[in-house]
C-alpha cells in the first residue's frame, strides 16, 4: 500500500528540495502534483481540498518564503499536515478503566475482519501482560463461533461461547460475568457482520450497547474497500458512537485512500492496524510513522520496535552496554542478524527503513534474502575470535573466508569495511538502536 503515492510525492519533494527560493508558481506546481497523487490514491476529495489548502497557505506564509531552504520547509509542513489529517494526537491506546474489565466491543461489516482482529487484539493484550477473555457474540453463523474458539485455543487466550441459540445479547451479559469470575483485565466481543449497515444490525449493536455499556466501540473496516469503509465509518459512528477505528487489510495492494481519509471524515481516530493474516499482524497507529512512510522517510521505529520484541531483553541490554563501550563485533552482528530473520520476510523490513525502501522496490524478489545469507555464511565461515576482533582479519585469512563461504574476496572486504564504518558510527552515537547503515549491508552491495 501507498507504493505509488510515495514515489510521485518523492519525486515532487526531490525536486523542491533542490530548489533554492520558491516563487508563488512553484509552489502552486508542486501543490497541483501533490493533490493529483492524492486523488490517484483514492484519498477524498474533501481530504484533499481541504490538505493542500492548509499546506499552501501555510507555504505562502513567512516560514517557507524567508527560509534558506524553502524546498525542505515546505517538505516539512507537507509532513506535518499530513500528520493532522492522519490523526495528531490522538493515542493508539485502548483506554484504561478504574475497574475492570475494560469491554471492548468489535462491529463492522460482514468480512471486515472482526473476528481476526479482535484474537490479534487479544494476542497483543496478552502480550502486554494482561488478561483478555474472548466472546463470540456472533451468532448468526455456528461456523463464527467456532472460529473464534479455534483462534483462542491457538493463542491460548480465554474465549467464552455458548449455544448459538441465545441471544447475542445474552451472551454478551454472560460473558461479562465470566470475565468478572475469572478476573480479566479486557473483554473483547466479537459480534456478527452484514453485508451492509441495515437497521436489525444497528438495532442488535444498540441494545448490546445498553446492556454491557461498553468503554470502547471499535469499527473494524477494509482498507481495500477504499471510500466505502470511509462512508461505513461515517454511518456506524452516527449510529452507534464509535470510539476508534481498526482498519484491516493494510499489507493488499489498495491505493491506501481509505487509511488518509477515514479519521478527517469520520472524526474517529485509527487506533489500530491489520497487517497481514497471521495473529501477530497487528500494530499500534501512530499518524507521524505513517506519514513518514508515505512520504519515503521509512518507519524507522516501528522497525525499532519489531527488532525490540525479538531481541530478548537481557540480550538487548548486554548488546547496549557493549554499544556503549564500542565493542560490538561481528559476533554480536551475528546475533542481530538472526534476530532480524526473526523478524519477517527481509523485503518487509527493508520497507521500513528509510532511503533503503525505494532500493527494495527495485530488487527482484529474493535478492535481499540472498544477501542476507551470504552476509551470514561470511560470518559464519570466521573463527570466533576473528568474529571478536575483526582487525586481525588480513589478506590471507579474507582468502580463506571468501574459499569456505563460497563467496568472492571482495564480498568479504566490503562486508568488513561496513562493518567498521558501522562501528566507528555506533561509537559516534550509540544509543543502542539498530543503525540503519545496517541494512545497507544487505541492500546495496
Ligand atoms: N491480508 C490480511 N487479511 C486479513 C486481515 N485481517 C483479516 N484478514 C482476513 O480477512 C478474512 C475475513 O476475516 P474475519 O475475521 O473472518 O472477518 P469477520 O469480519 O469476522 O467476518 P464475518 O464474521 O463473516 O462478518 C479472513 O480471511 C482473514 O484472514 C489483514 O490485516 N490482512
Ligand atoms: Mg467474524
Amino acid at each position: 500500500m501507498f507504493e505509488v503515492l510515495s514515489e510521485k510525492l518523492g519525486a515532487v519533494f526531490r525536486l523542491l528540495g533542490s530548489r533554492g527560493k520558491l516563487s508563488e508558481k512553484e509552489i502552486d506546481e508542486a501543490l497541483r502534483q501533490v493533490r493529483l497523487a492524492l486523488l490517484e490514491a483514492d484519498v477524498n476529495f474533501k481530504v484533499v481540498k481541504d490538505f493542500t489548502g492548509r499546506v499552501k497557505e501555510r507555504s505562502l506564509g513567512k516560514e517557507v518564503m524567508e527560509s534558506l531552504s524553502p524546498g525542505q520547509q515546505m517538505i516539512k509542513i507537507v509532513n506535518e499536515e499530513l500528520i493532522k489529517t492522519l490523526g495528531d494526537g490522538a493515542s493508539s491506546k485502548l483506554v484504561s478503566v478504574s475497574h475492570p474489565p475494560a469491554v471492548v466491543l468489535m462491529v463492522g461489516l460482514q468480512g471486515s475482519g472482526k473476528t481476526t482482529t479482535a484474537a490479534k487484539l487479544a494476542l497483543l493484550l496478552k502480550h502486554n501482560g494482561q488478561k483478555p477473555l474472548l466472546v463470540a457474540a456472533d451468532n448468526r453463523r455456528p461456523a463464527a463461533i467456532e472460529q473464534l474458539v479455534t483462534l483462542g485455543k491457538q493463542l491460548e487466550v480465554a474465549v467464552y461461547s455458548e449455544d448459538p441459540r441465545t441471544s447475542s445479547k445474552d451472551i454478551c451479559v454472560h460473558g461479562l460475568s465470566e470475565a468478572k469470575r475469572i478476573a480479566a483485565t479486557h473483554v473483547i466481543i466479537d459480534t456478527a457482520g452484514r453485508l451492509h449497515i441495515d437497521e436489525e444490525l444497528m438495532a442488535e449493536l444498540e441494545q448490546i450497547k445498553r446492556v454491557i455499556k461498553p468503554d470502547e466501540v471499535l469499527l473494524v473496516v477494509d482498507a481495500m474497500t477504499g471510500q466505502d469503509a470511509v462512508r461505513v465509518a461515517e454511518e456506524f459512528h452516527a449510529k452507534v458512537s464509535l470510539t476508534g477505528l481498526i482498519m484491516t487489510k493494510m499489507d493488499g495492494d489498495a491505493r491506501g485512500g481509505a487509511a488518509l481519509s477515514i479519521r478527517w471524515v469520520s472524526g474517529v481516530p485509527i487506533k489500530f492496524i491489520g497487517v497481514g493474516e497471521k495473529a501477530d499482524a497487528l500494530e499500534p497507529f501512530y499518524p507521524d510513522r505513517l506519514a513518514s512512510r508515505i512520504l519515503g522517510m521509512g518507519d524507522v521505529l516501528t522497525f525499532i520496535e519489531k527488532a525490540e520484541q525479538n531481541l530478548d531483553e537481557k540480550k538487548a541490554l548486554e548488546l547496549q552496554k557493549k554499544i556503549q563501550k564500542s565493542g560490538f563485533n561481528l559476533e554480536d552482528f551475528l546475533d542481530q542478524l538472526k534476530t532480524i530473520r526473526k523478524m519477517g520476510p527481509i523485503a518487509q523490513v527493508i520497507e521500513m527503513l528509510p532511503g533503503i525502501n525505494k532500493l527494495a522496490n527495485k530488487l527482484p524478489d529474493g535478492v535481499q534474502e540472498a544477501q542476507l545469507k551470504k552476509v551470514e555464511s561470511i560470518v559464519l565461515s570466521m573463527t570466533p575470535e576473528e568474529r571478536r576482533n575483526p582487525s586481525i582479519i588480513g589478506g590471507s585469512r579474507r582468502k580463506r573466508i571468501a574459499r569456505g563461504s563460497g563467496t568472492a574476496t571482495h564480498d568479504v572486504n566490503q562486508l568488513l569495511n561496513q562493518f567498521s564504518q558501522m562501528q566507528k558510527l555506533m561509537k559516534m552515537g550509540a544509543s543502542g538502536k539498530l543503525p540503519k547503515n545496517m541494512m545497507g549491508m544487505f541492500g546495496k552491495q
